[in-house]
């Protein structure tokens, strides 16, 4: 019995070489796929808007300055639904500088939320802020 439990079948070594080999194909695969899909990256100097939660594809906003209504404002990289105006669900502040301050209203106007220099948030349906964001803004309101 004993000398039989360490016999390994050959096709299952095979299999297991296979699976191994196909996993290496498909890990080495990834990183060109990543690299063909970096359009989600937010340039330095700039607050980037996402269309969808958790900064992945959908449509991207990139700014460098202030902007006060986002109602003639459009994601770009969005090939549906690409209004700018209540649409945003995930921000990422690669500024140089600064928070920057988000609203609920143009003007900028109504409810506040600011991400940290360097920092980033993202939002999920139900959430308060998922979807309603019209303009922003730059360094400390006042
Ligand atoms: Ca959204
Ligand atoms: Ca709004």
């Amino acid at each position: 019995m004993a000398h039989v439990a360490h016999r390994v079948p050959r096709p299952l070594v095979l299999s297991i070489v296979t699976l191994a080999l196909t996993a290496g194909l498909f890990v080495a695969w990834q990183p060109a796929a990543d690299a063909g899909s970096d359009w989600s990256e937010c340039d330095a100097g700039r607050v980037c808007m996402y269309k969808n939660a958790s900064w992945t594809t959908g449509g991207i906003a990139e700014y460098g300055g202030n902007d006060p209504d986002y109602s003639n404002n459009t994601f770009e990289r969005c090939y549906l639904a690409c209004s700018l105006n209540d649409k945003t669900s995930s921000i990422r502040n690669n500024g140089n500088s600064c928070d920057s301050y988000h609203y609920e209203d143009a003007g900028p106007d109504g409810a506040m939320v600011f991400i940290a220099l360097g920092g980033s948030k993202t939002w999920v349906s139900g959430q308060y802020w998922n979807d309603r964001m019209s303009s922003h803004q730059w360094c400390n309101p006042a």
